[in-house]
This record gives C-alpha cells, structure tokens and sequence, in this order.
C-alpha cells in the first residue's frame, strides 16, 4: 500500500442547523477497519468566515476520544460549535464489521456482542484473539485518528494546526493517556477525564463486588436498599472529615467506616460490603486495587444486586478468557482472584495497559495535561487514578508533575461527562482553562464546583493542594508533598516505576 493510500474516503459540505455551523465532513477508512471521522470548520473557498486563521476556522484541532469499546462514531458538535476540527474514530470495528463472515475462514470476523457495551470484538468465533484488533482499539485508531486529522486540516485550509488537543473521558480519557504515553509529541494538549487506563487490572478488579457477594450471599446477593443504608451510613460517620458538613465525604481514602457498625446488615452481608469498600487483595494482604469509594452506590457494578456489569462481564469472557460463554459465577472466588488478577496483568502489560509513567514526549514538546476524576464513579473507580497521579509523582516529583500534569477531584460526581448543568464545570470551560494553559502559560489552580446534588458550592484546587476555606473562590494552600496516608492508600504490591 502507498503511504498515503486509503481504503475508502467520502467528503461532503454539511448544512447548517440551529445547533452545529455548516462544515465539511470527511469520513474515511486507512486501513483494516478503522473508521475515522474529521469533520472542518468551512474554509474560505466553502464560504466560512469569522475565525481567526482561515474560513471559519479558529486554527485548533480537537480529537475527540469514544466510550465504552466505541464501535461507532461520536457525535463531533463540540468541535464545530467552538470553530474547531473535530475528529473521532470507531477505534477499528463496529458491529458490521464483526458480524461479516471472514472469507479465510468462512465464519464472521468476530463475536456478535460487539459493540459499545460489548468487548468481543476482540474474539473469533473460534476463540483466538484477534491481536490486531486489541491494538487498533488500544493504541493505532486514534494515532491514525489524529495523522489524518491533522494531513486533512493542512489540505483544506492550506496551513498547518496551529495546536492540536487531545479531548476524552472514560474510554476516551484512557485513550487520551496512551497518545500522552506513546505519542506525545503529537499533541499540544490533553483533556483527560475519568480515564479506562490500566486495562491489563482495572477492569479484573471491577469484577470484585460481583465475586464477593456471590460467594458470601449467594443467588440472592446484596439488597441494593442494604448497600445504599450503608453508604449512607458512611457518608454520615465521615461527612465532617474534611471539615464541611455537606453530606459528602470529599477525600474517600481517609473514610475507613466499618460496615459492621450498619443497622440491619447480617454478618455476611457486612463482611460482604466491608470487601467491596476494600478492594481485592492477594493472599498475603496486599492490596491489588481499590474499591468502590464509601458513598457510591453498588449498582453499576452489582446490578440488581446480585449480578455483575455486562462491561465487566465482557472483559472476562472475550478478552481474558477467550470463551464467549465462560460463567465466573462457577469459576471466580476470593480464594482464587489474585490468580486471576495476575493472569490479567501479564496478558496485557505493556501492550494494553496504558498505565506508563514515561512521559517523556509530553514534556519535551511543553504539553499541558488537565486530569479531572469524580471520586464517585461507580464504574471506574477513583483508585486508578490515585495510583496513577502517585506514581507519576513518584517519578517526577510534585512540583515536577505539577508543571505539566495538573489533576482535579470532583467529590460527589459519578461517570459523566462535564455538562452546563452537571457539578463539574462545563466541558467548554475545562477546555479553555486548558487551552490558556498551554496557549499563554497560565495553569490553571482551581475551579469552583457547583455541586447541583449537595446543593453547596466548592473549590476544588490541583491537587495536592487544598482549599484555605470552605465555598467558593477559595484561595488554594501549596502543598509540596502528598500526605502518607493518601500515597499509602494509592500504592498496590503490583506497581512497577
Ligand atoms: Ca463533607
């Protein structure tokens, strides 16, 4: 194949309508079956006008990250609404693609649960693993995702990007962390949310609550109205902690409330919550991961109470596994989780991880990342990226970290995307204070959290810092080092430099 040749590529004009300007819009496939979308502010000779480079362009680019195993294309209004080029990649499959019959073989190129919530696109129907589909959804769509971005921005305007940024959350922010890890000379900029990063442990360990409370509850499992009576017992013990009665506990490490101190939980359910709010750990006690942060609510990872995330479940089956029809209800125990969560680590260290701490071409090409996790999220929970942000200071230092990597905590928010009415700050407003960093040098030491759910207003400062006050506009205390107690509970025994 040429270097610049392509499987197939379509481009049109789009209208206007009342919410996204008129643009152009290319959709093309590189390569295998990577779908990449790039959509372009008008330029000149299309009739755009009012930006500040040409057409109506105003010179950046915006990769957009997926969700969940994507298989689709995002919706690319975000971009468009702010003058910018979008771009967005299906990350190498989508259910078409998985459900065509394979003409090698004569069977269909992958599993039929393919898709956003479905990981077997990553397995034949045979039961082998597709390596080159794992690493299109890793690591090579969105590469190609952002080359192609970038080529079509210079062909259309006729001059270079003049930043080009990287935008994600959840799926999308552990994309956004491997361009950081693996290319980041690429980019000026990264908007990092909530990110599905250290896929060789995260996903493993969110099969825990669903372990746990099979085999110490059996079939019936835990009454969501008991885990809720004891997350709302926790919250009550470990409210004032953080010195704000608001019905949140804003640092969920310092909470260590025992659930057996809850009302009308039998021992074994206790027990069970106790090893949910814990985490797994391996036989001689050290910690492997986190869990569910006391305050959050058990129904995403243990539906109904006694089941177990279909995201999770998928993991199991497609990707560590490799049988689509694989029960952990009859396989998985305490006992034997640390072998699997090991099993796990090495089967994808290094090549799907997305867990380095090298980022070294972020700093030499001056990137700015901005990392912004709620501490509730009851999918991807917080630890991972406590451990992450510890090892990265670890490595670099605080000060060091702080220069280029800044992160904020969002007490009291789950696994959504910043909104105007949310309690985060708007996604637009992220993004400026992301862009005044890295365009003029100005880092951004707090945001204000308007927590529509506790109805309070908060600073939330870059951490280590903390605010001097309570509400908002707080001036933030410098901190040089993190407190032990918060590195001690960000560690695993597994952690490599
Ligand atoms: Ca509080």
């Amino acid at each position: 194949m040429k270097k610049h040749e392509v499987k197939s590529a379509t481009s049109k004009v789009v209208s206007a309508t009342p919410d996204v300007p008129a643009h152009c819009q290319v959709d093309l496939v590189p390569e295998r079956a990577i779908n990449i979308r790039v959509v372009l502010p008008l330029n000149d000779a299309d009739g755009g006008k009012g930006g500040t480079e040409s057409g109506a362009w105003n010179g950046r680019v915006l990769n957009i990250g997926g969700g969940g195993y994507q298989g689709i294309i995002s919706d690319l209004s975000f971009p468009l609404q702010r003058g910018e080029v979008g771009s967005n990649t299906d990350t190498g499959h989508n259910q078409a693609w998985c459900n065509t019959t394979n003409p090698k073989t004569g069977l269909t190129n992958a599993q039929p649960d393919c898709g956003l919530i479905g990981g077997g696109f990553v397995l034949d129907p045979r039961g082998k693993l597709l390596t080159s589909q794992v690493k299109d959804f890793i690591d090579r769509s969105e590469h190609a995702q952002t080359t192609w971005a970038l080529k079509l921005t210079k062909t259309y305007y006729g001059e270079d990007a003049r930043k080009n940024y990287w935008v994600g959350a959840s799926t999308g922010g552990r994309q956004g962390w491997q361009m950081a890890q693996k290319h980041g000379d690429l980019y000026d900029g990264f908007l990092i949310g909530f990110p599905a990063i250290n896929w060789n442990r995260f996903p493993v360990a969110q099969a825990w609550p669903a372990i746990v409370t099979n085999e110490l509850l059996g079939a019936k499992g835990l009454a969501p109205a008991k885990s809720d009576a004891a997350n709302a017992a926790a919250v009550t013990a470990c409210d004032t902690q953080d010195g704000v009665k608001d019905g949140v506990i804003a640092e969920p490490r310092r909470c260590t409330f025992d659930a057996r101190n809850v009302k009308g939980l039998t021992p074994q359910e206790a027990k069970a919550v106790y090893l949910i709010w814990d985490g797994p750990r391996d036989a001689h006690g050290n910690r492997l991961w986190g869990g569910i942060t006391r305050g959050t609510s058990f129904s995403t990872l243990l539906p109904g109470g006694n089941d177990m995330s279909p995201m999770i479940d998928t993991w199991l089956r497609h990707w560590l596994k490799q049988d689509a029809t694989y029960d952990w209800r009859s396989h998985l125990t305490t006992n034997n989780f640390p072998q699997t969560f090991e099993a796990a680590y090495r089967k994808f260290a290094g090549t799907a991880s997305t867990d380095s701490t090298d980022l070294t071409d972020v700093r030499h090409n001056k990137g700015k990342i901005l990392y912004y996790v709620p501490t509730n999220d009851p999918l991807i929970v917080p630890f991972g990226s406590y451990n992450y942000q510890q090892r990265l200071f670890d490595r670099y230092g605080v000060q060091n970290t702080r220069s280029f990597v800044r992160t904020f905590y969002f007490p009291n928010v789950g696994h959504e995307p910043p909104t105007l009415t949310g309690s985060t700050p708007a996604m637009s407003q992220l993004l400026d204070a992301l862009q005044t960093w890295t365009e003029h040098g100005e880092a951004p030491n707090s945001f204000n959290q308007n927590d529509t759910t506790a109805n309070v207003q908060r600073t939330i400062c870059a951490y280590p810092d903390t605010p001097k006050t309570a509400g908002a506009n707080a001036d933030c205390q410098t901190h040089t080092k993190v407190p032990t107690d918060l590195a001690n509970a960000s560690r695993t025994a597994m952690d490599h430099p």
